[in-house]
């Protein structure tokens, strides 16, 4: 961490930071002995960070998903595989539209749905007839994929993949044969259209044509994006990030990206060289609070294993014209970006483009107005020119200074701290942002705002967990002073501080 520090040159105010804050172990993932007391415990999991892939995953808040293909002309939402690729006729496709909209609501990457249940593969792919190639669409020719990715590499945004594992067309599936099959899919998009970002394995798991189950070579596959795209996450079915639990927009009031990872065990340490992690996570990832206390007390090993929410912008995952009148307001969106971004999760919004192979105007309609509402309440951060005061604290404008590299700290061994922030004038304000560095580690448990109505401080909010972001709405208050209580698991790393007006 010093080492990174000193290249980007940023000074002497964040080695300091970092000096104090107990540097962390640069790991992802750790094993805990018998031997292990509770606060040994406790404190491991303070240490732990996410990869460098996580970490860029994570800033990007917002992804989108695109749900295209061979369900999109018949309406389905899960194919069964036997319908005939001369349905697939998207006439007026234009993946440039799909990223511009993404782009303007504020969105960072998207991933397309190469390959869905049905096994209908968006791409020539060499080892299926059941493809784009033999659809009239550009006269076989075309490449969806293609198209999606040169769209990002143009619009400068992430560009990721979902390939189904579950295939109800090959007949392959059910066999070995199968995962050399998925072996060579996954190669064809790994290597033909350039940076992939994010790969996404479903964890629906069905059988196939011929009735068999299959037996997923997980671990092949892993190597072989590290291999092939060392900068991409492997989410949901894979080792990097963890899904959300629900389908509604809606994450954790605590959400630790720390949980039990009890697969974990020396082998794996050794297997896993250059402190890559390459296996999934396995227990409970349903649950109210993944990493508390009581759930890591037992646990064998600690991982950073961070939450996505997906949900569609519809009611389906694929376009169906009836729903054109469903679609999620800018207002429900709000309420799902405090509910994902705002609490320590990524969220993956999916927009599905219609049959003639474009985002609906409905659709379009809808995320303009929810970029405007962000826009408005996340202008300008009341908190800004606080004179900020802490009397265990250290770096104490960090939190107000817009930069993830700098944060506020506390001296010695303190892990509890009061800051007050005293405005110049008196503000009203109904939004609280708060977010952790979390390349120090996520540490706070607990964090309460209070405001002074000129007697008394009085309770604005609390919270638990921070982590990357949090955002708490609450009814307007009027003020020029608040004061921050945080308790944390080790000294706390918190980023950013604001106040803001959600109009
Ligand atoms: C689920 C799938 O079955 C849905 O069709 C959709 O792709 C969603 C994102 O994941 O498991």
């Amino acid at each position: 961490m010093l080492k990174k520090c000193t290249k980007v040159l940023l000074g002497l105010s964040c080695l300091i930071s970092f000096a104090h804050a107990q540097s962390s172990t640069e790991k992802n993932y750790l094993v805990i002995k018998p031997t292990d007391t509770p606060e040994d415990i406790v404190h491991k999991a303070a240490m732990l960070t996410p990869s460098a892939r996580q970490l860029r995953w994570q800033q990007l808040e917002l992804t989108c998903f695109f749900h295209f293909g061979i369900n999109t002309f018949t309406g389905k939402e899960w194919g069964d595989g036997t319908e005939a690729p001369q349905l697939f006729n998207p006439i007026a496709l234009d993946a440039g539209q799909w990223v511009k909209t993404a782009k303007n609501a504020g969105i960072k990457q998207v991933i397309i749905t190469a390959k869905h249940h049905d096994g209908f593969c968006l791409w020539p792919s060499k080892y299926t007839e059941h493809s784009v190639k033999n659809s009239p669409w550009k006269g076989g020719k075309g490449d969806v994929v293609k198209e999606v990715a040169d769209a990002c590499k143009k619009y400068k945004m992430g560009f990721g993949i979902y390939l189904s594992p579950w295939d109800r067309n090959s007949p392959l599936y059910g066999t070995d044969a199968y995962n050399d099959y998925f072996v060579n899919q996954l190669t064809e998009l790994l290597t033909q259209y350039g940076r992939v970002d994010e790969v996404w394995f479903d964890g629906a798991n069905g059988e196939g044509p011929n009735g068999k189950k299959q037996v997923y070579d997980f671990s092949r596959w892993y190597a072989l994006i590290r291999k092939l795209q060392p900068g991409a996450v492997i989410a949901i079915m894979g080792p990097d990030v963890r899904w959300v639990g629900t389908e509604s927009g809606h994450g954790r009031e605590t959400e630790w990206s720390v949980v039990p990872a009890n697969n974990l065990d020396q082998n794996d340490i050794t297997k896993n060289s250059q402190h890559d992690k390459i296996f999934k996570p396995e227990g409970d990832m349903r649950g109210s609070d993944l990493g508390g206390l009581d759930k890591i007390k037992n646990a064998k090993g600690l991982v950073w294993f961070p939450a996505e929410t997906d949900v569609s912008i519809r009611p389906g995952w694929f376009y169906h014209a009836a729903e054109d009148d469903k679609v999620k307001s800018p207002e429900k969106l709000l309420d799902i970006y405090y509910n994902s971004v705002g609490m320590n999760s990524v969220l993956l919004l999916n927009i599905p483009p219609d049959k003639n192979g474009l985002i609906n105007e409905a659709d379009i309609q809808a995320l303009q107005g929810w970029k405007k509402l962000r826009d408005e309440t996340f202008k300008i951060n009341l908190a800004a020119n606080a004179i900020v005061q802490c009397t265990n604290g250290l770096h104490l404008n960090a939190m107000l200074d817009d930069n993830y590299q700098t944060y506020f700290t506390t001296r010695g061994n303190d892990t509890s701290a009061i800051i007050t922030f005293t405005l110049k004038d008196a503000k009203t304000f109904n939004v609280l942002l708060l977010q952790e560095n979390i390349s120090v580690g996520q540490r706070v448990e607990k964090f309460m705002l209070e405001y002074w109505d000129g007697k008394t401080w009085i309770k604005a909010t609390e919270g638990t967990t921070i982590g990357y972001k949090r955002l708490l709405r609450f009814p307007a208050i009027t003020t020029n002073q608040v004061r921050l209580s945080i308790s944390a698991r080790l000294n706390p790393a918190i980023d950013a501080f604001g106040l803001y007006k959600q109009p």
